[in-house]
């Protein structure tokens, strides 16, 4: 059956797409709806059209699958314009989500009509791009430059209600009579001039207020710092109020077309594809039947096991939370409620949303309220005995067929799932903190893990806004063990010479959030320290025993003022001169090239011994773990995909040089000029 085919209704000509799963605008797709509305304009009888899409949504876009491939027919800017240049009026019928070229082709129609559920974005900045079917210059046109700079340059997509107050919606119709009630649209528009979007005076605020693009600029600094498409979309919304119609989509053009050949956007592709391949589980049919998750329990309210807990009150499933001392129960709670306070004086959400979270919320003292849960997560101490302890019990409370999950970050999940009888409901759900808010979540296969554990955990995942990687049993699973390297090296470099500030000056002009020592800095230099400030072995111990714990206490590798600005201390670098000396470290400057390929290729090379052992099932699964849990940036592609584009053979030669060591399978793979993804 064709992707495209069109039904006459009487004097309308409805043209419906049908190419699962997304209706991505592939070749077909274009050519198809070029053919229907030559047939529409052919036919005598018809009097207007409507475009509209079968499945689960109106187009997602452009085929990201074709880019980079041979353009085949007409392009998606060809298409539309053909579209827009109808005599008779066209109406496009929204459901689902009509993102880039998607939203692209309904501001070519002459009218929008979408039901209330439906969604609109222009989401390619995502992608590392700019729409390139002029969505720059017609949407301007239609909602101003104001309204039209968010949803080019930050990508998020907009409700059918908000982009109905914008105008970019002529009508909301029935969420189950779109295709009726886009007809009986469609008619009423008979006989009139339909207005094209390519027409409008563009950026009407724009021009008269030039500002607000600097304004912008400076307002989302911090979200699109590194990133190129942002100032690419900034341009191109500039353009629309400057250039003719004509010249600004030249301009979008010339824009579109550096970006898609850059490696920003390949990277950020690569990555598109790598979330979704992330979910899905070698040799694990995806259909498999799933085990229902209606009630979950969390032991350990503390700062993990509340964090935890938020992610399933929010997608509105019960938690009960478990703690041994009403103290501590009370406090984890209170903790969850300001949580959410806070998230809706933000406007995030509604009083009713954070009354009806807490509403399924069940605090206990005590482990038998865990009985009837589906799924239960410990968030318990860090160490195996306690770990050990906590199994044991749960699986005496636990109802059979539920699974047990530890939020461990280290330690061995066979170990642990060996002292259940039910080992293969057993797994790691390792969340990040804030567990509310970090994006990863690290799922650990068991080595008796079973196969419907594994998958009803990674389809958990999604419904609780995370994004999921699996990995296999080994020290620190693939982020902390990866970590490892990076915090060793930085370590070492200091006592070389480097200064600590520098060290972390270069991964944050890489694009890392920030660096090690500023890492430990926020996390608490004083953790795991044993306490005694006369007993002095490690750079950390001397730290500490100095009161330098870190930001809270305001001071830790850095100075911190009040406005948390760090400054590097002349005391910290005094001590780590002592340090230095006493171990009688040869000083020399380092240069910042030999900083980041020491922080960097050893991670890579930890990453080639991750995929060696068969811990993560394919490179791009650690670029996942990377972008989402430790801030990698998002527009190199993570760690693997870097490594490509540095090129293997080069990460290698690095790591020989600095006397490191180089995995096999990076040697291998660099020797053949192969790469890790591809
Ligand atoms: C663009 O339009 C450029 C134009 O301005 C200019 C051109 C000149 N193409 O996400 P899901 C696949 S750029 C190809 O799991 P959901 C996806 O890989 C594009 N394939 O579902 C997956 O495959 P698989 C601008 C696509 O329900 C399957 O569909 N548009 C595309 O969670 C299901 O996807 C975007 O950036 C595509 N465009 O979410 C929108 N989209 O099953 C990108 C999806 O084999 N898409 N696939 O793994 C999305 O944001 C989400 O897919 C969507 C559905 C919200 C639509």
């Amino acid at each position: 059956m064709s992707v495209v085919t069109t039904e006459k209704h009487n004097n309308i000509l409805v043209i419906v797409s049908n190419n699962p799963p997304v209706n991505a605008l592939g070749a077909a797709v274009r050519q198809r709806l070029v053919d229907g509305i030559e047939e529409a304009l052919s036919d005598d009888a018809v009097e207007a059209v409507v475009i509209r899409c079968d499945g689960r949504t109106f187009f997602a876009g452009a085929d990201i699958t074709e880019f980079g491939k041979p353009m085949q027919g007409p392009n998606l800017g060809e298409a539309i314009d053909r579209l827009e240049a109808s005599s008779k009026p066209v109406v496009a019928a929204i459901h689902g989500t009509a993102l880039g070229g998607g939203c692209e082709v309904a501001l070519a129609c002459h009218y929008r009509v979408a039901v209330p559920s439906a969604k609109m974005g222009l989401p390619e900045v995502k992608l590392g791009l700019i729409p390139g079917a002029a969505g720059t210059q017609r949407l301007p046109r239609v909602v101003g430059a104001e309204a039209a700079l968010p949803m080019v340059v930050i990508g998020n997509p907009i409700s059918a209600k908000k982009a109905h107050s914008i105008g970019l919606v002529d009508k909301l119709v029935g969420e189950d009579s779109l295709a009726e009630d886009a007809i009986a649209f469609a008619r009423e528009q008979i006989g009139k001039e339909p207005p094209r979007s390519s027409e409008g005076t563009a950026n009407k605020d724009g021009i008269k207020n030039p500002a607000i693009f600097d304004e912008f600029r400076q307002k989302n600094g911090r979200k699109i710092r590194g990133f190129d498409a942002p100032e690419a979309g900034i341009q191109a919304v500039k353009a629309a109020g400057e250039l003719s119609y004509a010249d600004g989509v030249a301009k979008e053009r010339e824009l579109f077309t550096k970006l898609m050949t850059g490696t920003q956007s390949a990277a950020m592709r690569h990555y598109f594809f790598a979330e979704r391949a992330a979910n899905k589980i070698d040799g694990i049919d995806p259909k498999i039947e799933l085990i229902p998750i209606k009630k979950v329990g969390i032991l350990g309210a503390g700062t993990m096991g509340g964090g935890i807990g938020m992610n399933f009150l929010s997608a509105g499933i019960p938690v009960t939370i478990v703690e041994l001392k009403e103290e501590a129960l009370d406090r984890g709670v209170n903790v969850i409620r300001k949580n959410y306070e806070n998230t809706a004086k933000r406007g995030r959400m509604t009083e009713e949303q954070v009354e009806g979270a807490m509403s399924i919320l069940t605090p206990s003292l005590s482990y038998d309220d865990l009985a009837d849960c589906d799924l239960v997560i410990e968030a318990v101490f860090e160490n195996m005995d306690v770990k050990k302890e906590v199994f044991t019990k749960l699986d005496g409370i636990v109802k059979q067929g539920a699974i047990l999950a530890s939020n461990t970050s280290y330690l061995n999940i066979d170990e642990i799932a060996a002292v259940t009888k039910r080992p293969e409901y057993v797994l790691g759900l390792h969340f990040f903190s804030p567990a509310n808010i970090m994006k990863l979540l690290e799922i650990v296969r068991g080595e008796k893990t079973a196969d419907d554990v594994l998958m009803t955990a990674m389809k958990l995942s999604k419904k609780i806004g995370k994004v999921a990687a699996v990995s296999g049993v080994c020290p620190g699973f693939i982020g902390n063990r990866m970590l490892s390297p990076r915090q060793e090296q930085a370590n070492q470099m200091i006592m070389e010479g480097a200064n600590y500030w520098e060290v972390d000056d270069v991964l944050l002009e890489f694009g890392f959030p920030m660096g090690p020592f500023q890492m430990s800095d926020l996390a608490g230099v004083d953790i795991g320290w044993h306490r005694d400030p006369e007993r002095i072995e490690t750079l950390r111990d001397a730290l500490c025993a100095v009161g330098r714990w870190g930001q809270k206490v305001g001071k830790g590798f850095y100075d911190y003022d009040e406005a948390r600005q760090r400054t590097p201390s002349d005391e910290v670098k005094q001590i780590i001169a002592e340090f230095a000396a006493k171990a009688g470290k040869e000083q020399r400057d380092i240069s910042k090239d030999e900083i980041r390929e020491r922080l960097l290729y050893p991670m890579v090379n930890e990453g080639a011994k991750i995929l060696e052992e068969g811990m993560a099932q394919r490179a791009s699964d650690i670029d996942v773990v990377w972008i989402n849990g430790y801030g990698w940036p998002l527009y190199t592609g993570g760690p693997m995909f870097w490594a490509d584009t540095v090129g293997l053979d080069n990460i290698v030669a690095g790591l020989k040089k600095h006397n490191l060591p180089v995995a096999d399978l990076l040697q291998e793979k660099a020797a053949a000029g192969g790469t890790f993804n591809g």
